[in-house]
């Protein structure tokens, strides 16, 4: 069978370009910072980096509003850094993902400029969604559509003769209006900034909004959330604003581009998608011919609990695996988990499988969130971004930490890939911003968002024993960073064994070396299949990997040495009392 492609158990890092590592003093993270810092990532034991948008913007969401797709932020650097940065990752055994941000641009961007500049009729508007309003005198919106970030999904422009005038669409920030992708120039221009980027070497893309894109240009009004009195952003009904038909023909169309370079070093180039879909929804996008990887933000949404969270692992390995077939009997037939997750070898080897996340530069730091009575962050409905609960209600950090450092064990144990965001190793917990500091637009424009997604997104301490911890050489960093972070420092946890840093780069180290975990095969554990485990349903998790296909040993146990191509046992406690358990297989 032809050899596992490496995206397919990948650990991805992710750097958030700006809170990285500041090489030129200036307070904000840059390319230089990020190249001189990659051995961290190597001695984690990743495989690839995703950076989060690089490009020229106005910084209004940090950097998800794109002026310019093919060059890089000059408080970033340049294109020779990004080059540079590209070749030395190469060079270290890293591939290069970078961020793809193609729902909305910057209205900075010159198309968007030239669009409204030029008035009404102008061919630059049907590059973007622009509309003439409602009521009287177009003083109303075209549609009900809810912004993501709050208020109405629609600006109004001023026009050349100096009269408000046409509305255009905004499903962000209104700094960030969105692509018609019903516009050929708009498809012509993507292919050409795909080509640019994998030219120079980047081996993929994460796809931002990947879910949005295609809307229903008929442009209907969505239901009403009786909850909040305003257009629904609900994705378990067919909404007219997400995840339309003609989505799947644009992703052809980029994984069609992403195989012309099948024969480049660094291969085929490869997609990762971010969508907030209900998992039915969110496998289509891994159709062979569309994209490898999608984010399953399930498991980030998830409350601290045994019972709820095997479910949801059970329903996201469960819809991959029949998308992967393309057997539709084989598919049919699966029932259970012990039919799930196999490698599927011969010409479904290229099949994905899950990619797990617990973090990264929109949600709770980890640490914080799961220190809480009540965890997780339901976006499926945006409008509890406003839910005090998750973010108002104290947290134990201590508890929390130790949680975060069982679910990353979990996580890497699961069949699939995952995505790491930095800081996550050190446990870094989400920081307070004092308001006055905060940049976050979810923020500023709805002041009942408790304090934004900034908390997360604050530079990471190298070294020192105080604030900026060795990140830039100035202390006015973009935002401030933490009096309690001395003992989380990359320097203070390198050498300690206890450390959560010393934890990641023994667990993934495993990863690795044992050949059961990847694209190995996974077994529920429970009380019948172990008796060690009876009396603790609902508080742990447990579960075997198993490198090769055979029948599964019922019954017996496997053996400690993991190497020996014995596989092994992930347990994971989710009660508060510790649970003994008398066995030495046990890696977690
Ligand atoms: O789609 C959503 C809700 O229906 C959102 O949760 C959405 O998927 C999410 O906000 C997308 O985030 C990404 O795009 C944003 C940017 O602010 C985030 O930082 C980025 O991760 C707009 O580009």
């Amino acid at each position: 069978t032809d050899a596992e492609p490496w995206w397919r158990s990948a650990v991805v890092y992710q750097i958030y370009p700006r809170s990285f590592f500041d090489a030129d003093g200036d307070g904000t993270g840059d390319l230089r910072g990020i190249t001189s810092h990659l051995d961290h990532v190597v001695s984690l034991g990743a495989d690839a980096i995703w950076i989060s948008p690089w490009y020229p913007s106005p910084m209004v969401d940090g950097g998800y509003d794109v002026a310019d797709y093919c060059d890089i932020h000059p408080d970033f650097g340049t294109l020779d850094d990004a080059d540079t940065l590209i070749s030395t990752a190469h060079a270290k055994g890293l591939r290069v993902l970078i961020d793809l941000v193609p729902n909305h641009c910057s209205s900075q961007h010159p198309w968007f400029r030239e669009a409204v500049s030029g008035g009404p009729g102008h061919p630059m508007r049907d590059r973007f969604v622009f509309r003439d309003g409602t009521g009287a005198h177009g003083e109303l919106p075209p549609n009900n559509w809810p912004s993501v970030f709050g208020g109405a999904a629609w600006q109004r422009v001023v026009e050349p003769d100096g009269r408000p005038g046409q509305w255009y669409l905004h499903f962000f920030d209104p700094g960030q209006p969105d692509w018609n992708w019903d516009n050929e120039e708009v498809r012509a221009e993507f292919d050409r900034i795909l080509r640019f980027w994998f030219d120079r070497g980047v081996d993929g893309f994460r796809v931002d909004v990947a879910d949005a894109l295609v809307k229903d240009m008929s442009l209907p009004d969505v239901p009403i959330d009786p909850r909040t009195g305003r257009g629904t952003l609900d994705k378990s009904i067919d909404n007219p604003m997400w995840d339309q038909p003609g989505l799947a023909e644009v992703q052809r169309r980029w994984r069609a581009i992403a195989r012309e370079y099948a024969d480049t070093p660094g291969g085929e180039r490869v997609f990762v998608a971010e969508a907030y879909l209900p998992h039915d929804r969110l496998v289509q996008f891994l159709a062979p011919d569309r994209f490898q990887m999608s984010f399953d933000f399930e498991f980030l949404q998830s409350a601290w609990d045994a019972d709820s969270l095997r479910w949801v692992i059970d329903g996201c390995l469960a819809a991959h695996a029949r998308t992967g077939s393309s057997n539709d009997e084989q598919a049919a037939g699966l029932g259970s988990m012990d039919d799930v997750a196999r490698p599927r070898g011969g010409d479904h080897v290229d099949a994905s499988t899950a990619t797990w996340v617990i973090g990264n530069h929109d949600v709770i730091r980890p640490a914080t969130r799961y220190g809480k009575p009540v965890t997780g962050i339901d976006f499926r409905h945006p409008e509890d971004f406003d839910d005090i609960a998750t973010k108002a209600m104290p947290s134990d950090v201590d508890l929390g930490r130790r949680r975060a450092r069982a679910a990353l064990l979990l996580e890497m144990a699961l069949p699939g890939g995952a995505y790491v965001y930095q800081g996550e190793e050190l446990g870094l917990d989400e920081v307070q911003v004092p308001t006055d500091r905060i940049e976050d637009p979810t923020w500023q424009r709805s002041g009942h968002v408790d304090r934004g997604r900034d908390g997360c997104r604050v530079p990471i301490p190298w070294g020192d024993r105080q604030a900026p911890y060795g990140w830039s050489t100035t202390s006015g960093t973009w935002l401030p960073m933490p009096d309690h972070w001395a003992e989380l420092t990359v320097a203070a946890q390198d050498q300690d064994a206890n450390s959560t840093l010393s934890l990641y780069r023994a667990v993934l180290a495993e990863r690795r070396e044992n050949p059961a975990l990847g694209a190995g095969r996974m077994v529920w554990e429970d009380e019948t299949s172990w008796p060690a485990l009876a009396g603790v349903a609902g508080h742990v998790i447990a579960f075997r990997r198993e490198p090769t296909l055979p029948e599964p040993a019922s019954g017996s146990q496997r053996g400690a040495d993991s190497r020996g191509g014995a596989g092994l046992r992930c347990v994971v406690n989710f009660g508060t009392a510790p649970v003994p358990l008398d066995t030495d297989t046990i890696i977690i």
